[in-house]
């Protein structure tokens, strides 16, 4: 029987993946490329960046091994499209491009419902150190890890190395953001291409097309390309979850008097006192409230969840 062999899916182009190889044996931490075979396909199970797999040997030296298996997944992002994420950096610039909060605050949602830890950071400080500092006091309110940012200087914050040096931990943002110039900063040298954010596609010229796994420290990192929209009623959220991603209103929702307030225009309210008295903030509300009328509304509608 050919040897089984256990790794990680470190990177995936065109059907071919390379495979970090994670068994005791000779070929510890070795990269192999291999295929996937059509037995995986027929499950609908597509080896995806972050898989951990069982590998065999195949005897053909231009793909030299198969996946067999797909361990089960602790959890799958659609996007970026990784697997077995434990953190998750959502990269926000204060300006160039404008942050997108609504963007920040559906990736808060879905991480809080992978149960994947998310930590914040907020660059182009050097650009706009005021609301650099806004945005940072109110995420750190609501209950987050927030950094800020300015050309890569987060990545010689210690407590931030610690947060990504285990696991693994996936960048993500718009395009032109600085994930790239961020992730580069926690190594000696550049490993990911970066590029100036040009003005007629509003992106970075050397825009991240790919998704690898990094070894960084005891874990891995990974760079992802930026994106700018996302559905959270396409990706399966519930209205009743979108409290998930607003710890600070979740947290005063015990001072509610009804049990089941969804904090809109219920009586006594903690929530909307909360808003009065100005320890909540209007924004982070606002967006709640979007998100859950308008999951709400389309639950209505469609009646549920569509088919994945
Ligand atoms: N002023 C300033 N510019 C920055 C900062 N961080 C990154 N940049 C610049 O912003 C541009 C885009 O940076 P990238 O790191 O390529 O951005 P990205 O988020 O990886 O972009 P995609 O790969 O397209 O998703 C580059 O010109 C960087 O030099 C920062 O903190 N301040
Ligand atoms: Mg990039």
């Amino acid at each position: 029987m050919a040897n089984i062999l256990s790794g990680i899916v470190t990177k995936g182009v065109g059907g071919l993946y390379e495979v970090k190889v994670t068994s005791s044996c000779e070929l510890e931490g070795a990269r192999v490329t291999c295929g996937a075979r059509g037995g995986i396909r027929q499950t609908k199970k597509i080896p995806t960046i972050g898989d951990h797999v069982d590998i065999s040997s195949t005897g053909d030296p231009d793909v030299p091994y198969i996946i067999d298996r797909i361990h089960k997944r602790r959890n799958i992002l659609v996007r970026p499209p990784v697997s077995n994420l434990d953190t998750i950096v959502l990269v926000f610039a204060c300006k160039d491009p404008v942050p997108d909060l609504k963007l920040l605050d559906k990736m808060l949602i879905i991480s809080a419902g992978l149960d994947i830890r998310p930590v914040i950071v907020f660059t182009k400080e050097d650009l706009e150190q005021d609301s650099c500092n806004e945005l940072r006091g109110i995420y750190s309110r609501a209950g987050y890890d927030v950094f800020v940012s300015d050309r890569g200087s987060a990545a010689n914050d210690k407590a931030l190395i610690e947060m990504i040096s285990k696991g693994i931990t996936g960048f993500a943002g718009p395009s032109g953001v600085g994930k790239s110039t961020l992730i580069n900063s926690f190594f000696e040298d550049e490993i990911m291409k970066t590029g100036s954010v040009s003005d007629r596609l509003k992106r970075g010229k050397h825009t991240t097309r790919h998704v690898e796994l990094v070894d960084y420290g005891e874990g891995y990192v990974i760079d992802t390309p930026g994106f700018t929209s996302l559905s959270l009623f396409e990706l399966g959220v519930e209205y009743t979850e979108v409290v998930r991603g607003f710890p600070e209103i979740a947290e005063l929702a015990e001072g509610c008097r009804f049990d089941d307030c969804r904090h809109i225009n219920e009586r006594d309210c903690a929530v909307k006192a909360a808003l009065e008295e100005g320890t909540v903030d209007p924004g982070r509300y606002e967006r709640y409230k979007e998100f859950y009328e308008e999951l709400y509304a389309l639950r209505n509608t469609y009646g549920g969840r569509p088919k994945k």
